[in-house]
């Protein structure tokens, strides 16, 4: 149906342009929709910025990127759901919510696995990327690359938090991923999943002691003006997954996949390196504002690792078994 009826609009226009003689591109121009959930500050923003400014120059403007941040079109698992759909062209949920459509993504969620930037780049730009690429086209989606959300670390307003037993009964919002739920349960915390959207209010008004995200978003989304307390536990790394409708994808020519795929290199080369210096950006403007920041050392981090084991039990029946030797290599 909505094949039929973009068609219709093209030789509408079409035939307009004949009997009136205008060509000008902008009147045809097909509009990109892209949602995401993060504020115009985060990466993930400019991100689509750069898609957007290079799609447009690459096709003379014949496509118009429309960018909706903040949630403003719903959070991570709605606009994973409007994108299956073509409500919205384009999305960049979180790995984490976008695995309840792709369990094979919850390979991600297993804490401590991955070591820095590097081995998780050459994970997702190699064998193991390309696996869960495969696996996201299932759920009506073409992956358009991996971009940085980044490496979690846990904030709280009751106390400072060193080791496991810190975390007892601590309320704890989590993103919607049951494998977070079961890391967290097992370390004692009291997990609650939570669309991003709701997160401010829920620290302000105490009905979550803490959260975790990376200090970027901790930074950007003012959570630290509700926590005292910020942990290094660095204990997931969370990508950005740039998604398209499967069906606006298989509907373009040879022509603009290339246009489309020369924005999203482009894109990715300009947000990895803009969440990095955010991130860390953000962690020194978080300690001048006066959160007791624990830097945790390696082997006080390594205490939080029963997290993973439980974590790692879960994965195992969730996730393809392609998945699970992709990720088994990157991680060595
Ligand atoms: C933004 C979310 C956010 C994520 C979360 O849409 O929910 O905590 O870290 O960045 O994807």
């Amino acid at each position: 149906m909505r094949r039929i009826s973009r068609m219709l609009c093209v030789a509408a226009i079409a035939a307009a342009a004949m009997v009136f003689g205008f060509g000008a591109p902008a009147s045809a121009a097909t509009v990109i929709k892209v949602g995401h959930g993060a504020p115009e500050a985060d990466a993930m923003h400019k991100g689509w910025v750069k898609f957007k400014e290079v799609l447009e120059a690459e096709t003379g403007g014949r496509y118009q990127v429309e960018i909706f941040p903040n949630q403003k079109l719903g959070g991570d698992r709605e606009l994973v759901e409007a994108c299956q759909l073509g409500d919205v062209t384009m999305t960049s949920p979180s790995g984490s919510p976008l695995a309840a459509f792709v369990p094979d993504l919850y390979v991600l969620d297993i804490p401590f696995s991955f070591r820095d930037r590097a081995q998780i780049w050459a994970a997702l730009d190699g064998e193991l990327g390309a696996v869960l690429s495969r696996s996201i086209a299932k759920a009506n989606l073409k992956n358009l690359g991996w971009w940085e959300n980044g490496f979690r670390n846990l904030s709280n307003s009751k106390g400072p938090v060193r080791k496991p037993e810190d975390l007892d009964g601590l309320k704890i919002r989590t993103m919607e991923n049951t494998v977070h739920l079961k890391a967290w349960k097992a370390l004692g915390a009291n997990p609650t999943p939570m669309a991003f959207g709701e997160v401010f209010t829920a620290l302000q008004q105490g009905t979550v002691d803490g959260q975790e995200n990376p200090y970027s978003l901790i930074y950007i989304a003012k959570f630290y003006e509700v926590q005292k307390y910020l942990s290094s536990t660095q204990h997931i790394f969370t990508p950005y997954v740039p998604v398209i409708n499967a069906e606006f994808w298989e509907d373009l020519s040879e022509a603009d996949r290339a246009a489309f795929m020369k924005a999203a290199e482009a894109a990715e080369v300009h947000q990895r390196e803009a969440a990095k210096e955010i991130s860390e950006a953000s962690l020194a403007k978080i300690r001048e504002a006066g959160v007791e920041v624990v830097d945790l050392t390696g082997e006080e981090r390594a205490a939080f690792r029963k997290g993973a084991d439980a974590a790692m039990s879960v994965v195992e029946e969730k996730v393809s078994a392609e998945a699970m030797a992709a990720f088994r290599s990157a991680i060595k």
